[in-house]
């Protein structure tokens, strides 16, 4: 089938030759050249940055062609910014986006090397935690794909997301040094680099019947460097630019403390501005809460306005326009200090007056919610941020004063109504609130799933929509489809290609042709190969990395994201524990063969996730080992989830679990992944989910549990978790299995605080769900076992998950959001 299938027609967009001869040429030279090595002796790794440095090439000018286009047409530009961006590996996007997957193998395989070794070893980069990082990346690629001219700004961190590695099935954290043989993507810029400064004083100059003017004396200064990663769209469109802070030192040595013999107090200003930009928050949801982690934001969100002032400056005389010329995204809270960063900008620095820049600012940012978790809206106690950013507090308060005045004003506001508003936290230890900052800041606020974006309305941000009613909108998350189902599964794409043509590669909503096919039965068996081929592969890798064997014939049901209460692995595990009961107790039914695979970090600081990954690798250990379950359930705990190990494991799902409490997740991007690559959901009404049923069909999807609304109302009501358990003798005997140490028998009472979590309040609804959840996977057994109906359902997802690509989504944004 691979070979009836035409390559991608992609209008090369480089001068350089795209023959595989001369690029085999070229990787020679680079190796020889560039990085000093004989083909002879050269290490896998030279020649994959030899690759690199190659395919770079056939970038460069399509990048610079993309950056004078935008000074040309005077176009409106977009900053993406985010302290995370999740991008993974980059040269099979590249290369597969500049269409030469082809012409690069053929190259590297005249000079005797394999593509597939070499590419494996590219490190993946991990610039962030979860879904809000990885959304940023899908973006990042979108944009240049519809060609929207547009800077992701970021934090260049030495180390990436912790490596997971498994001790006696508890997680523990190794630092991971993606940087450790260089990074041939990147272009270091040095005349891109701009002071930034933190604590000291703020001077008044100037008469105060005058309009006083404001000078921040800062206490310190670090420099802030840029480097750039190419980001190329797909047929090579567009390319955009990924710009990455690094922190350095004013003075790289302090030459005096050096020559008077304190050689590490010489160094010790270099040593604190490189720590800025050393690690990688590891929280997701919660933020660090660290010092550190403020002074990371504010670095970032300096440099990045600095950064686009002075471009602006080059193309205009002056800051009038420049919410017509410039829109910025704020990816959640995090760059939420921007707001009061660009008015101290315009205002101190560039003269302008206040209520002026005020209007100017608030047209030119637009800021996007991520999650209703109250612990994760970022607040800094007003001690700290006065220290470190005086002058911002100040205009802070400015900005406080105008706005509850305004809607005591304008809207009658109660003095309820003003707190809840307001910019400080008054409640107990003062703070400022940065998810208000933005609210107030920004003219548009958007969640990310319908869902989520009416919760938002009601919950976390009630008063300050009342006060803007029409800011709040949504705009329901996507996945690139080049990367999530082109790049990871090119056995389906072909299939697909030799289907219903090539449509769907430039307009995935073309998918939906594929919906005639779902009955037909050569076409089933067709999707039913490939999908077999990419579980034998991950079937492989975790024969290879863990020793497991696993049967590719089983149902694999699958559960990859960051370990989270709300996210209910446990609720999983509890499942997997009374299914091994049942399969014990009822060895005469036809039970289906599953395969549960888990895989995903904990905060490390998260004590009840990082329980919840003991428990997975515990009860695994137990029925993988058990002979009387004669292999009808295995369950495996993948270690080291990361964006490569997921393009192996989404496209040989069977079945995606989505099982968050209704209510908290706020939308979910693999659930796309997954239903794009022809798995069936079991989920709640939970984030995109909602969307996903939409538009799959209710036939085609798994869905169980309480709704948002009914998780509320049980929450408000009061819950029994206790009286449910003991009417439900399954759960009763899987939480008392677990509780009394059947899986933990050197350390019996491990896992009681969790249970007894469960018993007294079950804040995520583990008890109210289970009966439901069980009953759904029944349900799943019994669609499974009849096979027509199975690929009937998942050829329906593949079909009809279309709308679900970021392409979509950055169109959105592009329209109603960036007016780009
Ligand atoms: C996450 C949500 C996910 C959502 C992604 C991307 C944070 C703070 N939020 O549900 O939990 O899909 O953001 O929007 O990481």
């Amino acid at each position: 089938m691979n070979n009836t299938t035409p390559p991608v027609e992609i209008p090369y967009p480089s001068p350089r030759s795209s023959r595989p001869e001369i690029m085999a040429e070229e990787i020679i030279e680079r190796l020889t050249y560039r990085i000093g090595k004989d083909a002879k002796v050269a290490k896998p790794h030279d020649w994959l940055t030899a690759t690199i440095l190659v395919v770079r090439d056939r970038i460069i000018d399509r990048w610079m062609e993309s950056t004078r286009q935008a000074y040309r047409t005077g176009q409106k530009r977009v900053y993406y910014l985010s302290l995370e961006f999740l991008i993974g590996r980059l040269m099979r996007d590249a290369v597969s986006n500049l269409g030469l997957m082809a012409e690069i193998r053929d190259a590297l395989s005249s000079l005797g090397v394999d593509v597939s070794v070499i590419a494996g070893l590219e490190p993946d980069a991990a610039l962030g935690n979860g879904g809000l990082g990885r959304l940023a990346a899908c973006f990042m690629e979108s944009m240049a794909t519809v060609d929207i001219p547009a800077y992701g700004y970021g934090i260049r961190y030495i180390h990436g997301l912790f490596r997971q590695q498994m001790a006696d099935g508890w997680q523990v954290e190794l630092p991971e040094t993606w940087l450790a043989h260089g990074n041939p993507w990147e272009f270091e810029r040095r005349e891109s680099s701009y002071e930034i400064g933190f604590g000291g004083s703020v001077e008044t100059v100037g008469d105060y019947e005058d309009t006083p003017r404001y000078v921040w004396k800062p206490a310190e200064r670090v420099i802030a460097m840029a480097y750039d990663t190419p980001i190329v769209g797909w047929r090579g469109n567009r390319v955009n630019t990924l710009r990455l802070w690094s922190a350095q030192p004013i003075d790289p040595i302090l030459l005096d403390a050096f020559n008077a013999g304190d050689h590490i107090g010489a160094l010790r200003e270099s040593n604190k501005a490189e720590s800025l930009t050393r690690v990688l928050y590891p929280a997701d949801a919660n933020p660090a809460g660290q010092e550190l982690r403020l002074r990371q934001e504010f670095f970032f969100s300096s440099a990045s306005l600095q950064d686009i002032l002075r471009r602006h400056l080059q193309q205009y005389p002056d800051f009038t326009n420049l919410h017509e010329k410039v829109a910025i995204q704020l990816n959640d809270t995090h760059p939420a200090i921007s707001i009061a960063e660009l008015m101290r900008l315009l205002v101190d620095i560039h003269g302008m007056d206040f209520d002026v820049s005020w209007e100017i600012v608030r047209q030119t940012f637009s800021y996007t919610n991520h999650t209703l978790l109250p612990e994760a809206l970022e607040t800094w106690p007003v001690p700290l941020f006065e220290r470190l950013l005086p002058r911002h507090m100040q205009i802070v308060y400015a900005i406080n004063t105008k706005i509850l005045l305004e809607a005591r004003k304008e809207k009658q506001f109660s003095d309820t109504q003003a707190r809840s508003i307001s910019l400080i936290d008054e409640g107990g230890e003062r703070r400022v609130r940065m998810g208000n900052l933005a609210f107030i800041g920004s003219h548009s606020v958007n969640g990310v799933s319908a869902l989520h974006t009416d919760l938002m309305k009601v919950t976390v941000f009630a008063d300050l929509h009342t006060l803007y009613p029409t800011r709040i909108n949504n705009k329901t998350n996507g996945i690139t489809p080049r990367r999530w189902l082109m790049q990871c599964n090119p056995g389906l794409t072909s299939l697909i290609r030799d289907a219903i043509g090539d449509k769907f590669l430039d307009d995935t909503e073309a998918l939906v042709e594929l919906d005639k096919f779902a009955d037909d039965a050569s076409f089933q068996e067709k999707f039913a190969a490939v999908k077999r081929t990419n579980k034998v592969a991950l079937a492989n890798l975790v024969g290879s990395r863990m020793g497991i064997r696993l049967d590719p014939s089983a149902l694999f049901d699958i559960q990859i994201k960051r370990i989270h209460e709300y996210k209910r692995q446990l609720l999983n595990i509890v499942e997997a524990v009374a299914l091994y009961d049942q399969i014990r107790s009822h060895p005469e039914l036809d039970w289906v063969p599953r395969v549960k695979l888990f895989a995903g970090k904990a905060a490390p600081s998260y004590h009840n996730a990082k329980l919840i990954i003991k428990l997975a690798n515990d009860v695994a250990r137990v029925i993988n080992n058990d002979p009387s379950v004669r292999g009808l359930l295995k369950v495996v705990f993948v270690p080291n989830y990361n964006v490569s190990l997921a393009e192996t494991i989404v496209p040989a799902a069977d079945l995606s679990e989505q099982i968050s409490t209704a209510g908290m997740e706020a939308s979910g991007t693999g659930n796309m992944k997954f239903g794009l690559n022809g798995a069936l959901t079991i989920g709640t009404l939970d984030g995109a989910n909602v969307e996903m049923l939409e538009h799959v069909g209710k036939d085609n999807i798994v869905i169980f549990g309480l709704t948002a609304d009914e998780v509320a109302k049980v929450r408000t009501d009061g819950h029994n978790p206790r009286a449910l358990i003991e009417k439900s003798p399954e759960l009763a005997q899987a939480l008392n299995a677990i509780a009394s140490g059947v899986f933990s028998p050197d350390d019996r009472s491990r896992c009681q605080e969790l249970i007894d979590g469960i018993y007294n309040h079950d804040w995520f609804m583990v008890a109210a769900d289970f009966d439901a959840y069980a009953a759904a996977q029944r349900t799943v057994d019994q669609i499974w076992t009849d096979p027509k109906s199975w690929y009937s359902k998942t050829i329906r997802n593949t079909a009809r998950m279309g709308w679900f690509s970021s392409d979509r989504t950055i169109r959105q944004y592009a329209s109603e959001i960036w007016r780009a």
